[in-house]
C-alpha cells in the first residue's frame, strides 16, 4: 500500500516539531538507586518466564548514569524534542506521601540538561512502572491508585513546572489494562477480563485528576496518549466492536465525556461498570491541549462463526484478527504507512478540536551492526513513508503538531526483553556503546530539511 503522498520534496509547517521518545524502565536501569522500590515491572520482570530471555530493566541502557552523553547524542542529531516518562517508584517510591529529593533531582538534572541542548522536554507521567506497593493494595483495579496518581503528578509539577511546558498523564491506558489486567502478558500479569475494565475507568479517572491538579498548578499544555489503530474489513459490524473495543473506550471518555453505550453493553458480562461514579466522567473529559497518538500497524477483523475472543480483546468472540500480506517487522506487524493517515484524518474527524502530536512511531528490524555502522535501510523506509503519510493527513487539514520517533536509542522492549530493537541509536549492551544508525543520520536531515527530500 501507498502513503497516499508521492515520493519527492515534502515540507512540513513552520513550527513542527520533530524529536523522538523513550520510557523510564525500557531504558534508565539504576533500579534500586537513590532511593528507588520496585515497580510492577521490576516484579514482573524478576518472575521467571514472564519476559522473552529472563531479561529485566535492572541495567537497561544505564541512562541514568549515561544522560548527558545521551542529551548530547540527541543534540548531534538534531533533535527539538524529547520525550520522556518520569518513573513515579523514584519519586515516591511507596506511590504516596512525601517527595523523595533525590528522584526529582534526577529528573530536574536531565530537564536542565536537555535545556541546555535547545530540546524541548515532553514528560509522560505514567508509562506503566507502578510502584509495587500500589499494586499490592489493588492497583490501577482500585480508585484508590486514582488518587495517588493525581498527587504524584502535584508533587513532580512542584518540582519541574517551572521548566517544562509540556504534560502528559498516561502512555496508553490499553496496554496498562488490557495487556496487565485483562490477559497478563504485560506486568502487573494478571488475567482478570473484569479487572481491566476498572483499570480503564480507575486510569482515565487517574488522566482526570492529574489534569485538574496540574491544571491548577498552572500547567501550559496537559494531554494524554493513546494507541489507536485505524480498523478495517469486510463487515462494518466487526470493524465498529473492535473500534469500540480499542479506541471508542478510550477517545469517547476524553473527548466526549461518556463511555460508548455500546462497548458497555457488550462488556456486561465481564463487569457492571458499577466503579463509574457521579462526577467522574466530568474529571475525564476535562479539555486536553493535545492527544498523543501512537501507532505502529494497522488491524484487520472478519466475522468467523465460533472464533474464540482474541485474549487481548475480552468481548471480541466471533471475530477473527487477519494479517495482510505486507511487509512485517521483526515484532511481526504489518507496516501500513496509509494506516497513519486513515488513522490521524479519522480521529481529527469524529472528535474535532483537539491538536494532534504523535509520540510514538517507529518500528524493530534485525538491525546489525558491522564495523561501527548498521545499515538499516529498512528502518529508513518505515519512516520516510509514515513521514509522508502524516504529510497526507497534514494536507488533509489534520492538526498535527509534532513527530516523536520510537525510539532515541535500542531499549528494554518489555515482554520481548532486549531482542526487539526499536532505536535510531544502536545500543551495545556489553560495553553501553551507542552508535547512531543509518537511519538517525538521515533522520537529522529529514529534521534539517523540515521535510524530505526526493
Ligand atoms: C508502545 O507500545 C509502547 O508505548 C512502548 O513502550 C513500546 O516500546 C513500543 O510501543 C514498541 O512496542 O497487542 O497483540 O493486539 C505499543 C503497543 C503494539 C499494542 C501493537 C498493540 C498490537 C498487537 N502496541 N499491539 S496486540
Amino acid at each position: 500500500e501507498t502513503s497516499g503522498e508521492p515520493a519527492g520534496d515534502l515540507t512540513f509547517p513552520p513550527g513542527f516539531f520533530w524529536g523522538t521518545a523513550t520510557a523510564a524502565y525500557q531504558i534508565e536501569g539504576a533500579a534500586r538507586e537513590d532511593g528507588r522500590a520496585p515497580s510492577i515491572w521490576d516484579t514482573f520482570s524478576r518472575t521467571p518466564g514472564k519476559v522473552v530471555g529472563g531479561h529485566t530493566g535492572e541495567v537497561a541502557c544505564d541512562h541514568y548514569h549515561r544522560y548527558r552523553e545521551d542529551v548530547a547524542m540527541m543534540a548531534d542529531l538534531g533533535m527539538q524534542a524529547y520525550r520522556f516518562s518520569i518513573a513515579w517508584p523514584r519519586i515516591q517510591p511507596d506511590g504516596s506521601g512525601p517527595a523523595n529529593p533525590r528522584g526529582l533531582d534526577f529528573y530536574e538534572r536531565l530537564v536542565d540538561e536537555l535545556h541546555d541542548h535547545g530540546i524541548t522536554p515532553i514528560v509522560t507521567l505514567y508509562h506503566w512502572d507502578l510502584p509495587q506497593s500500589l499494586e499490592d493494595r489493588g492497583g490501577w483495579t482500585s480508585r484508590e491508585t486514582a488518587e495517588r496518581f493525581a498527587e504524584y503528578a502535584a508533587v513532580v509539577y512542584g518540582r519541574l513546572g517551572d521548566r517544562v511546558q509540556t504534560w502528559t498523564t498516561l502512555n496508553e491506558p490499553w496496554c496498562s489494562s488490557f495487556l496487565g489486567y485483562g490477559c497478563g502478558i504485560h506486568a502487573p500479569g494478571r488475567a482478570e477480563p473484569g479487572a481491566a475494565f476498572a483499570a480503564v475507568h480507575h486510569l482515565l479517572l487517574g488522566h482526570g485528576l492529574a489534569t485538574a491538579e496540574l491544571r491548577a498548578a498552572g500547567a501550559a499544555q496537559v494531554g494524554i496518549t493513546l494507541n489507536l489503530a485505524p480498523i478495517s474489513g469486510p463487515d462494518p459490524e466487526a470493524i465498529a466492536i473492535i473500534d469500540g473495543l480499542h479506541n471508542r473506550i478510550f477517545l469517547d471518555p476524553v473527548l466526549k465525556g461518556e463511555y460508548p453505550a455500546d462497548v458497555v453493553e457488550r462488556t456486561r458480562r465481564f463487569t457492571d461498570w458499577s466503579f463509574v461514579r457521579d462526577g467522574d466522567l466530568d474529571l475525564i473529559s476535562a479539555p486536553v491541549d493535545l492527544l498523543g497518538i501512537n501507532y505502529y500497524s494497522p488491524t484487520r477483523v472478519e466475522t468467523r462463526a465460533g472464533q474464540p475472543a482474541n485474549p487481548v480483546h475480552p468481548g471480541s468472540e466471533g471475530i477473527a484478527f487477519v494479517q495482510g500480506e505486507e511487509e512485517k517487522t521483526a515484532m511481526g506487524w504489518s507496516v501500513v504507512p496509509s494506516g497513519l493517515t486513515e488513522l490521524l484524518t479519522r480521529v481529527a474527524r469524529d472528535y474535532p478540536g483537539t491538536p494532534l502530536v504523535i509520540t510514538e512511531n517507529g518500528a524493530a528490524f534485525d538491525d546489525v551492526l558491522t564495523d561501527g555502522r548498521v545499515a538499516d535501510e529498512r528502518r529508513i523506509a518505515y519512516l520516510d513513508g509514515h513521514f509522508r503519510a502524516a504529510h497526507a493527513a497534514l494536507t488533509a487539514g489534520v492538526d498535527l503538531r509534532g513527530y516523536l520517533v520510537w525510539s532515541l536509542m535500542d531499549n528494554f522492549e518489555w515482554a520481548e526483553g532486549y531482542a526487539k530493537r526499536f532505536g535510531l541509536v544502536h545500543v551495545d549492551y556489553a560495553s553501553q556503546r551507542r552508535t547512531p544508525k543509518d537511519s538517525a543520520l538521515w533522520y537529522r536531515e529529514v529534521i534539517r530539511n523540515n521535510g524530505l527530500r526526493a
